[in-house]
């Protein structure tokens, strides 16, 4: 396999997000995320972690982009951290000085040949919001299209790609449901909400980007998952199918104008969220692409008393796993894409996300021989090529990530970069899947 097999104008890039990375929390006016918030609440992330230094991007963004230079990517997707935006606590107004950090940002990667792509929303809430109820409560959509303006007024010019939202279900469910994510909650009828005003989010911010950047590619981000059911029983295959409908189905069904799986619907029943007149067709307002983050599959089993959707997630034994104990299944990559191509006929693909976390060794001269990582890498490469020479409309891949940086939860123990980071000096190490991708770009 190499580069020259894909078409020519394929977007090679890696992502990063800005709490994962940036630190600087205190800086040019920043005010406090719901991650500042849950990560400094005890217990809440391993080794009560944080994300104040981070990878220090904030300070450190010029030798990062030369990082990414390197690595020969062409484009460089990051996020924009909204409390650098806005301080509610002091004002309505954009704070400038955020909006001039993410203005040199960008700046930074022209000069560099990476063509930004920006996400508006990955999971750093400003507190302020939240203590009105964050996504749950209804004017958190207002804010976010206000702010989707702020920032697209500024950047609107040198941006032209645009993700809405990253990975949704994750915000809502693991960030409402499952409280292992911020603002911690454990409440299936507000996750479920908050999913819907993060749709309907989406749907109201893509006519503003639209207008203040000309020529916009707009799309959402959504985790995605192939599922298989544990055996070819009725109860497996219901069990999968209502798997997929909260998985998979609740946000790219009334993101391709179908509204909310019916099924789901009904068995969610007084859960399900509030829908004023309106919001479906807002949600379907048409994107430019499918943003695709694919980690890994899932096999599903009835499982009876397990809650409203009473299911079970089965883990197979003897699979290869990451450090994250994720399958490692390249071929689901195809399945999943071929499903939602044939379900969904998104106009163009990009695989926004795709990665692995292994247990790093950094060896005494320094290299670092991840090579469960690079051939992680190289799999996935070879199964994007696959749907691409089956004529699927997938045009890029961005690796997760560039850099080793903070893994949510799991605070910095779970390592997912092509470069190292050491978190004690900042020192940057590419690792040995770094060098891979960065011949393979090259075409060695
Ligand atoms: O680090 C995360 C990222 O923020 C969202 N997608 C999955 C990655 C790995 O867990």
């Amino acid at each position: 396999m190499q580069r020259s097999d894909f078409p020519k104008d394929f977007r090679w890039g890696c992502s990063t997000s800005s709490y994962q990375i940036e630190g600087g929390i205190h800086e040019g006016g920043r005010s406090e995320s719901i991650w500042d918030r849950f990560a400094n609440t005890p217990g809440c992330v391993k080794e009560g972690h944080t994300g104040e230094v981070a990878c220090d991007h904030y300070h450190r963004w010029p030798e990062d982009f030369d990082i990414a230079k390197q690595l020969g990517v062409n484009a460089y997707r990051f996020s924009i951290a909204w409390p650098r935006i806005f301080d509610y606590s002091k004002s309505s107004s954009p704070n400038v000085a955020g909006l001039d950090f993410y203005d040199r940002l960008v700046d930074g990667m022209l000069a560099r040949g990476l063509e930004p792509w920006a996400t508006l929303y990955h999971w750093d809430l400003p507190q302020h919001l939240q203590d009105q109820g964050g996504w749950a409560n209804r004017t958190t959509v207002e804010a976010f299209v206000n702010y989707t303006d702020a920032i697209t007024r500024r950047l609107g010019d040198r941006i032209q790609h645009w993700i809405t939202h990253n990975e949704p279900w994750c915000t809502a469910f693991l960030g409402n449901k499952e409280g292992c994510h911020a603002p911690g909650l454990k409440d299936f009828k507000v996750a479920l909400q908050v999913s819907h005003h993060l749709l309907l989010s989406h749907g109201l911010a893509i006519p503003v980007i639209r207008q203040n950047s000309p020529n916009a590619k707009v799309g959402a981000a959504l985790s995605l998952h192939p599922l298989s059911p544990a055996s070819a029983s009725a109860e497996d295959l219901a069990a999968t199918l209502r798997h997929d409908g909260l998985r998979n189905r609740w946000f790219l069904d009334p993101l391709y104008g179908r509204g909310y799986p019916q099924d789901i619907v009904k068995v969610l029943g007084n859960l399900a969220p509030t829908v004023l007149e309106g919001d479906l067709k807002a949600i379907a307002e048409p994107t430019d692409f499918l943003g695709v983050n694919y980690y890994f599959p899932e096999i599903v089993a009835h499982a009876p008393g397990q809650g409203v959707m009473q299911l079970t997630v089965v883990e197979p034994e003897h699979v290869e796993r990451t450090g994250f104990n994720w399958q490692v299944a390249p071929d689901g990559l195809v399945r999943l894409l071929s499903r939602v191509v044939k379900d969904y006929a998104p106009a163009h693909i990009f695989i926004t996300e795709n990665g692995s976390t292994y247990d790093d060794v950094v060896l005494a001269d320094g290299s670092i021989h991840d090579s469960q990582r690079t051939s992680f890498l190289q799999r996935h490469l070879a199964a994007v090529l696959e749907t691409v020479k089956s004529d699927l409309p997938v045009r890029g891949y961005f690796a997760w990530s560039l850099l080793d940086n903070f893994e949510w939860a799991e605070g910095y123990l779970k390592r997912f970069g092509l470069t190292h980071v050491d978190f004690q000096t900042q020192k940057r190490r590419l690792k040995a899947s770094g060098e891979w991708y960065r011949d393979f770009l090259q075409g060695k």
